[in-house]
């Protein structure tokens, strides 16, 4: 049961697909106060836990801690942090009363949930006018269903998209391409895609590619797939500010960027300079965005991943001019301490600054909105503006697109990946945590940087995050410039990343059907052991295991020097460890067990009177062979 209530006249983000009648505020079932900033206060139970928010910090179980709905280029993922790269406002509390709440709202909101009080969560819009819809149900899965019924179907990618895929912000030339294909090739290792980092593009111009580096783009791009290997190019959100260069020229022409205060284009800095940031929430501008990557389908790519559009601004031209003089001020005195720390913050302070965020606009149907009151739903409309596009060119299913920002919504038309994760041990589980918060928000296509994109990963951390990413529908490698290199082939033991990675094609009709289903029946691919077992209070616990599907629970090790790890069984299961084709089961009982595995074995639960279809290893999606399988039994 949904119930909708509506506060002023808030702006359409799109999130929803299938919206009740509004009800009268004053019948809305939790304390709330509407003023400039909307509040909402309600109290916890002792033991309630409250799950959702997507992509955010911390754990599965999100209180005790303060979260921020506001789309973030966050490098640090670490536990201090209040938002990430998505704005994901849902929640379900879990207690001897059960309710879902959606606050659809395109602003900042603060999720306040335990860390002032331990008992209270106090949620604060950062305006007032927005939608809310609360959602009464009896189990957490079916308020989530409910949920997801109301915004929509799940994306779907193409098969191939289930695929091993590498990437290295680094690739530059053919031959590195070239190198990663033959390599994995050569050592037995699967690949379906490589990636394509800002390096391909000339001068990081969106839908242009470096002539000296690609002499002949199309028959480069059609030879990697005779290989079955799908280049999967990034597109950024700013356009090179550059005349002469016809998408910054068009765009310009019929003022399709953001503009500033006194109705010019807003001028800031990224990658490629000073950009015209698209102004994706006005329709014509999105529509004609989107039409630009035909550029790229036209000599044969079909993937893409959309970045740093929650926007993710280096600094402003006035943002830069102001610090330039604080900096020249203080120049001037005597530098003593103060104003030492005085240059720091103004010379970092000019990043993704509020201040510019307030400072530019968007015409959303001939409206004049600052950018700050939508900001949440910027990098959605960006990939809104390709995926619209595929589907209409190509159909459903065609292309493989994700987004790093996103808001609700967004699932229905494209993935996310997770950012600018670490090479850390932690960040296994980070990603572990992320992922049946994001599925209840309906993004089911999604994964984060296997090996950790920041800093230098180590073949242990790789084959154990590797044993993760074997079930995430994106299973990609990725990492940053100047990082150790982190392909599967760079380390000592290239055949036990044989023996992980085969496993992945293994499951790969498994993974698949079942993702399909949940599209489908909006359901989750990832679930809290919480939301199976409600009334076991030992798995209502459990922050490091996840069930997979209606069928399997995943416990990965995700920590150094270990050969094993506890593992809670809420119910008797058959514990398989999967590695290249071979397959050793033991069934366990209920409880508490340690069960250990080797860097090249990947530990899968199965329930009992539950079976999964394993198919033979490929070296790719396309020979992958989905008819004749064998079957695991619970
Ligand atoms: O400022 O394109 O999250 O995956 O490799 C960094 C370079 C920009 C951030 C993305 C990352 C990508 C990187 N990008």
């Amino acid at each position: 049961m949904i119930n909708k209530y509506t506060i002023g006249s808030p702006i359409n983000t799109d999130a929803v697909v299938e919206s009740p009648e509004s009800q009268p505020i004053d019948s809305f079932p939790l304390k709330i106060s509407v003023a400039e900033q909307t509040v909402i206060r309600f109290n916890l139970g002792n033991s309630d836990a409250v799950y959702g928010l997507g992509e955010s910090p911390r754990g599965i179980n999100k209180r005790g801690w303060i979260y921020e709905s506001w789309c973030t280029d966050e490098t640090n993922h670490t536990e201090d942090k209040r938002a990430l790269y998505g704005a994901h406002n849902f929640i379900v509390i879990s207690g001897k009363e059960k309710f879902g709440l959606f606050i659809d709202y395109p602003g900042k909101i603060e999720w306040d949930i335990g860390y002032s009080k331990s008992n209270e969560v106090r949620i604060t819009l950062s305006g007032s006018d927005a939608d809310f819809y609360y959602i009464n149900g009896s189990t957490e899965r079916d308020i989530t269903a409910q949920f997801r019924r109301i915004i929509g179907k799940s994306y779907i990618p193409p098969f191939w998209a289930f695929g091993y895929q590498q990437s290295c912000w680094g690739y530059a030339k053919q031959e590195d391409f070239f190198g990663v294909r033959d390599n994995h090739r050569k050592n037995n290792l699967p690949l379906d895609c490589i990636y394509m980092d800002i390096d391909y593009m000339d001068s990081f111009k969106d839908f242009s590619v470096n002539k000296e580096l690609f002499p002949d783009f199309r028959t480069f791009v059609s030879d990697m797939k005779s290989h079955n290997i799908h280049l999967i190019p990034i597109i950024d959100a700013g356009v090179k500010n550059q005349k002469g260069y016809s998408v910054y020229d068009e765009g310009h022409e019929k003022g399709y960027f953001c503009t500033d205060e006194n109705g010019d284009e807003f001028e800031c800095g990224v990658w490629p300079g000073i950009v015209g940031l698209p102004d994706f929430l006005n329709k014509d501008a999105r529509e004609w965005f989107g039409a630009q990557y035909k550029t790229l389908t036209d000599m044969g790519i079909d993937g893409f991943w959309n970045d740093m559009n929650e926007p993710a601004l280096f600094y402003s031209v006035k943002g830069l001019e102001k610090a330039n003089k604080k900096l020249d001020e203080l120049r001037s005195k005597e530098v003593d301490i103060w104003s030492f720390f005085g240059m720091k913050d103004a010379v970092l302070g000019v990043q993704n600054s509020n201040d510019d965020y307030a400072s530019f606009y968007h015409n959303i149907d001939g409206r004049r909105v600052c950018h700050k009151d939508v900001h949440n739903i910027y990098g959605t409309f960006m990939t809104r503006a390709a995926s619209d596009f595929f589907e209409k060119e190509f159909g459903r299913e065609q292309k493989l697109i994700f987004s790093r920002a996103s808001y609700i919504g967004a699932h229905r038309g494209s993935g996310i990946w997770f950012g600018d994760n670490f090479s850390w041990w932690s960040h296994i589980l980070l990603n572990l945590k992320m992922l049946p918060s994001v599925n209840m928000c309906g993004f089911l296509y999604c994964g984060a940087d296997l090996g950790g994109f920041n800093n230098n990963c180590t073949e242990d951390l790789l084959l154990r995050w590797l044993a993760l990413g074997v079930f995430t529908p994106l299973m990609r490698n990725h990492r940053a410039l100047g990082t150790r290199a982190q392909e599967a082939y760079q380390f000592e033991h290239t055949e036990w990343f044989a023996d992980v990675l085969a496993v992945r094609y293994r499951l790969i009709p498994y993974l698949y059907e079942t993702f399909r289903r949940c599209s489908d029946e909006y359901d989750m691919m990832f679930r809290p052991l919480a939301f199976d077992y409600p009334d076991d209070p030992l798995a209502c616990e459990v922050e490091d295991q996840l069930m997979l599907g209606d069928e399997c629970m995943i416990a990965p090790l995700y920590e150094q020097n270990k050969n094993g790890r506890y593992v809670y069984l809420p119910e008797d299961m058959t514990l398989v460890k999967l590695s290249g084709e071979k397959v050793e089961a033991q069934s366990l009982e209920k409880g508490l067990h340690y069960i250990t595995a080797a860097l090249n074995e990947v530990p899968l639960f199965i329930r009992k009177g539950k079976s999964v279809p394993l198919a033979k290893p490929a070296l790719n999606t396309a020979e992958l062979d989905t008819e004749n399988l064998t079957y695991l039994k619970g």
